[in-house]
């Protein structure tokens, strides 16, 4: 069977916790879990070509002529429940076109499974995880009719939505396939903070640990890959992809340390000349692990920080405090990594006062760069699950089924409102960035014409969406 996996444009949409300019400029980064699922259905004897068509811009129609070279029986797309509809779109163009059917997968459909299905574009969806699931289905399909045996497959029957429950059983993640980096144009992805090419990004762990009612990891699986495992698809990265930048987006990075030593020893055992970053908490990290890293091609990490108020990081439920933050700034700056922290705005409790608080607090970390998110109920967090308790309705299930569009959720939790997170996110950006000593501390550090021309556009971008605030707001921090 001829499977086109296709990867659509997405934009900002107004609920999201960052700003516009924050997420059309962060990164391009490769469709990483297509290209596992991908990898899934070739291993299974497929065969598969995957379209990235957000980093190559491609509107509807190019995409159509792409796809229709490689003549595809069936059309594959990963559903976020941010860009559902959007997604949606692309698929039921493509389907008009192709008349062909369509299969959707994606941390949607375990959330969402019936609401998703309620549109008739989809006709299979794979709900959790496709190791299993996908290979039986494909099989079915291609021989038979008969899909009531495959467990996490969502299909229709006489027009009636059928859901067989998705197994219990979670399958290792070492037995996964390394993602098809072969079917993605490598050398094209990068992010803001990108310095070598080709650059990827790679997933070591699924879920996290802990429980932090805001996050939507918070509930997903934990699951950890062996150090072998890891090392062999940084070999391939380093070796066949000529990647020599990886950003690992694992929730929570260095939380293994035997794992990630060994990890690191490898790395410089094998001489690979490679850059990383990854994210992680502040009290997982100690000198051993930050020196260890990086020598072993660690630059950049980046800290879930949140605030500086133990009032509010108690809120949150963090479970962290201010020694820990600092501590784990001052040693990876110590050994030469750049540090990002991650900071929310509108947090339970927070006033003025403690924006105005964490802001600062923020400069004095001697940060390289921050991200302000507006804190909100994420699908399938704690939080949303209060709010639609609360409110008496779940908004992104309304949203999935296509009842109300796309808009700002209710924060209750702080008296701040709508308005004031907006501002008071711009201008912690503004107050952090621009700073001339912040600016000339960056300038002196950029390594290539294209980050010099990357800051430029974001600095502009960032200024523009300042100065449109009225002044009374500016005065406020
Ligand atoms: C890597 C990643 C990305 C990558 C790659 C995405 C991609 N298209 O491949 C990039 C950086 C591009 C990305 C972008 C975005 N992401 Co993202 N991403 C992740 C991250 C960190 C890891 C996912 C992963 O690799 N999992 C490992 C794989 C093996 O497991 P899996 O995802 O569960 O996939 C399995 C099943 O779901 C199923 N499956 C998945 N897709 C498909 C497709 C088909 C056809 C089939 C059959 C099966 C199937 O099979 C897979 C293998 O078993 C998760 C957080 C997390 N830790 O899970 C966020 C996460 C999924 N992303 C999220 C979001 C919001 C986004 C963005 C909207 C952000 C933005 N504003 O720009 C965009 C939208 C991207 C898009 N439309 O594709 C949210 C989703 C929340 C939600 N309910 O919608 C998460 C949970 C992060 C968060 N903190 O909230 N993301
Ligand atoms: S915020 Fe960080 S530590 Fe908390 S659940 Fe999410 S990924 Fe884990």
């Amino acid at each position: 069977m001829k499977i086109a996996f296709v990867h659509c444009p997405f934009n900002h949409k107004k609920f999201a916790e960052n700003l516009k300019v924050v997420d059309e400029e962060f990164c391009v980064a490769p469709p990483i879990v297509l290209a596992y699922v991908a990898a899934i259905a070739e291993r299974a004897g497929h065969k598969v070509a995957l379209f990235d068509c957000r980093v190559f811009r491609w509107s509807m129609k190019e995409a159509a002529e792409k796809i229709k070279r490689f003549g595809p029986d069936l059309l594959a797309f990963r559903f976020d429940t941010y860009n559902f509809h959007q997604t949606l779109s692309w698929a039921r163009y493509l389907k008009e076109r192709f008349k062909i059917p369509v299969l959707a997968g994606g941390i949607n459909f375990s959330l969402y499974p019936f609401e998703s299905m309620t549109h008739n574009t989809i006709d299979y969806a794979i709900i959790g995880e496709a190791i299993y699931s996908l290979p039986r289905f494909l099989e079915v399909l291609e021989r038979g009719s008969d899909f009531s045996k495959i467990p996490g497959l969502a299909y229709r029957n006489q027009e009636k939505v059928k859901l067989n429950p998705p197994t219990e059983e979670l399958a290792n993640f070492d037995d996964y396939p390394f993602p098809a980096r072969h079917l993605l144009p490598n050398e094209r992805y990068s992010s803001f903070l990108t310095q070598r090419r080709n650059y990827t990004i790679m997933l070591t762990t699924t879920g996290c640990p802990y429980d932090c009612p805001f996050c939507a990891i918070a509930s997903l699986p934990y699951r950890v890959r062996s150090s072998q495992s890891v090392i062999a698809e940084i070999r391939e990265c380093y070796e066949k992809y000529g990647i020599r930048e990886i950003d690992f987006f694992d929730a929570t990075f260095f939380m293994n340390r035997e794992r990630d030593f060994a990890i690191f020893r490898a790395i410089q055992k094998e001489g690979w000349d490679i850059e990383w970053a990854c994210r992680s908490r502040v009290d997982v990290v100690d000198d051993e692990i930050l020196k260890e890293a990086a020598k072993a091609g660690c630059r950049r990490v980046y800290f879930g920080i949140e605030s500086s108020q133990p009032e509010v990081l108690k809120a949150i439920r963090k479970k962290i405090n201010i020694s820990q933050i600092r501590r784990a700034i001052d040693t990876s700056h110590r050994y030469g990594i750049k540090v990002m922290g991650f900071f929310m705005v509108g947090n339970p409790g927070e006033t003025k006062k403690t924006v105005e608080n964490t802001l600062k607090f923020a400069k004095r970390l001697n940060l390289d760069f921050v991200q302000f998110s507006r804190a909100i109920a994420k699908p399938g967090t704690q939080w949303a699950k209060d709010l639609a308790r609360e409110s008496g309705g779940d908004y992104w299930r309304e949203f999935i089924l296509g009842k109300v569009e796309e808009k700002r959720l209710p924060t209750p939790w702080t008296n701040l409102n709508e308005e004031d997170i907006e501002k008071y996110t711009k201008r912690a950006y503004y107050s952090f960035y621009f700073r001339p000593r912040h600016l000339l501390r960056i300038i002196l550090r950029i390594r290539s014409f294209a980050e010099l021309w990357r800051y430029i556009r974001v600095g502009c971008r960032m200024l523009f969406s300042y100065f449109s605030l009225d002044i009374k707001t500016k005065e406020v921090i």
